[in-house]
């Protein structure tokens, strides 16, 4: 077996997961369609959750509250509450730290990526099973099990077969943990949610996607030419932004086939050799980026739009939302403190401007010195007046976010003093 089998990595993503979580905490709409709706006065709304009834009734996410209503008049819209004029999140991300720490039990190997979703290494569980198994795999284990290029009964008899390598073994257990991984997130949350399972982390993210919703998919190695051959480069986990775009233009390719035909030196010839190895990799299936163990966001942010007429003019709107905009992430700062006592160092301050029509983006990065919301507020606009404010005193500004990141762990003496002067 080659080292880039060797592991086996799952993504863990919940099914329609804002949705789920207002379902649970108002059961009459189970087996509804419905809809969790960022609601402001325009046409309803901004859809960002759609359940599975409601999406086989043709609603996506994006569609305004009224279309929805349009295409299917009994659909449920939730609203997103809303705190100091903008929406409040908190009982979403309160679920996902529930789920997570279920996922947490079967690994120390877990790296939280999303409010939704995780990635697990789950080698160790693996082998130890392959190791203590007396009979051979049964299929009823697979219950909720797809492979890729295969039917499931077909894949597990030939992991027996000697040409089968023992690496689709690997991912066959896998299978197994993750059916019960998956029933322990539903007994213990009341959520159901869907799993890629491969040997990396880009793999197992899109096989994750193939099945859903409540299902989980193996994605064995060989498999993955035939899902590359008609496989738009941006299904790819980091190809699916400005690099994948740019990497489109200069190859002149639009799928994940395509990419493999080229060899590693003409890949060497236009990007560094870093990027030129990743890319012949990955179009191979092949990645070697490690589970980071991560149970707490990198990073605690918050930001608002203000489209068309809404923009932010005048010095007095753009301090009254960066007033709300730091309360929260004072809020939620402090609270990180407790659960994680750790400090974020760094402070990112970013915004959108209207120059000549046309919507600029810009940020600044600058030293964070203190959780206190009117101190985060005042920095900020400071940022914000050198940067944005135009010679007639007015902004302009069609989007902020405040985001606070670099974590340093609290010295045990500095976490005291920090409580004592709370009070
Ligand atoms: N979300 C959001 N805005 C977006 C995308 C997502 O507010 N542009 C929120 C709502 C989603 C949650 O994050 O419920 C998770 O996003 P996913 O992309 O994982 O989508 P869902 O979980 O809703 O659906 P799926 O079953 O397809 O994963
Ligand atoms: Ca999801
Ligand atoms: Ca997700």
């Amino acid at each position: 077996m080659t080292s880039h089998t060797e592991r086996v990595i799952v993504l863990v993503d919940m099914d329609c997961f804002y949705c789920q979580v207002e379902e649970k905490l108002n059961p009459e709409l189970i087996g509804k369609p419905i809809a969790v709706v960022q609601y402001n006065a325009w046409r309803g709304g901004g859809i960002i959750a759609v359940n599975y009834p409601a999406r086989d009734r043709g609603v996506t996410r994006h569609m305004r509250g009224n279309e929805a209503k349009e295409k299917c008049p009994e659909i449920e819209l939730v609203r997103v509450p809303n705190v100091r004029g903008k929406a409040d999140l908190t009982k979403y991300r309160e679920a996902g730290k529930r789920v997570a720490e279920v996922l947490r039990t079967f690994t120390p190997l877990l790296q939280r990526a999303s409010v939704d979703e995780a990635y697990l290494d789950i080698t160790e569980a693996v082998n130890s099973k392959i190791s203590s198994m007396t009979d051979k795999l049964s299929l009823d284990l697979l219950p909720n099990t797809h492979v890729v290029g295969c039917e499931t009964r077909h894949f597990v008899h030939n992991v027996y077969n000697s040409y089968s390598e023992d690496c689709n073994l690997k991912l066959a257990i896998g299978g197994v943990i993750v059916e019960e991984i998956r029933a322990a997130v539903y007994d213990k949350t009341g959520y159901r949610c869907s799993a890629g399972i491969a040997h990396n982390k880009i793999l197992a993210k899109l096989a994750c996607g193939l099945h859903k919703p409540n299902k989980q998919t193996i994605l064995p190695q060989d498999g993955v030419p035939e899902l590359y051959q008609n496989l738009p480069l941006k299904k790819i986990r980091s190809l699916g932004g400005k690099f994948g775009n740019s990497l489109s233009t200069e190859l002149n390719i639009t799928n994940m086939g395509e990419l493999g035909r080229f060899s590693e030196q003409e890949l060497i010839r236009k990007y560094d050799e870093k990027t030129a190895s990743w890319l012949y990799n990955i179009a191979r299936g092949i990645d070697n980026e490690p589970v980071e163990v991560r149970l707490v966001s990198k990073s605690i942010g918050c930001c608002k739009k203000f489209p068309g007429r809404t923009a932010l003019k005048t010095m007095a709107d753009v301090n009254h939302w960066l007033s709300e905009l730091s309360t929260e992430i004072a809020e939620r700062l402090e609270q990180d403190q407790e659960e994680n006592n750790r400090r974020a160092k760094q402070l990112v301050i970013s915004f959108a401007q209207e120059i000549d029509r046309k919507d600029v983006h810009g940020s600044k990065t600058s030293t964070l010195n203190s959780y206190e919301a009117t101190r985060i507020a005042t920095d900020a606009y400071e940022v914000l007046r050198k940067l944005t404010q135009r010679p007639d005193g007015c902004f302009k500004l069609k989007f902020l976010g405040l985001s606070a990141g670099k974590f340093e762990e609290c010295k045990k003496g500095a976490v005291h003093l920090v409580k004592r002067n709370k009070i």
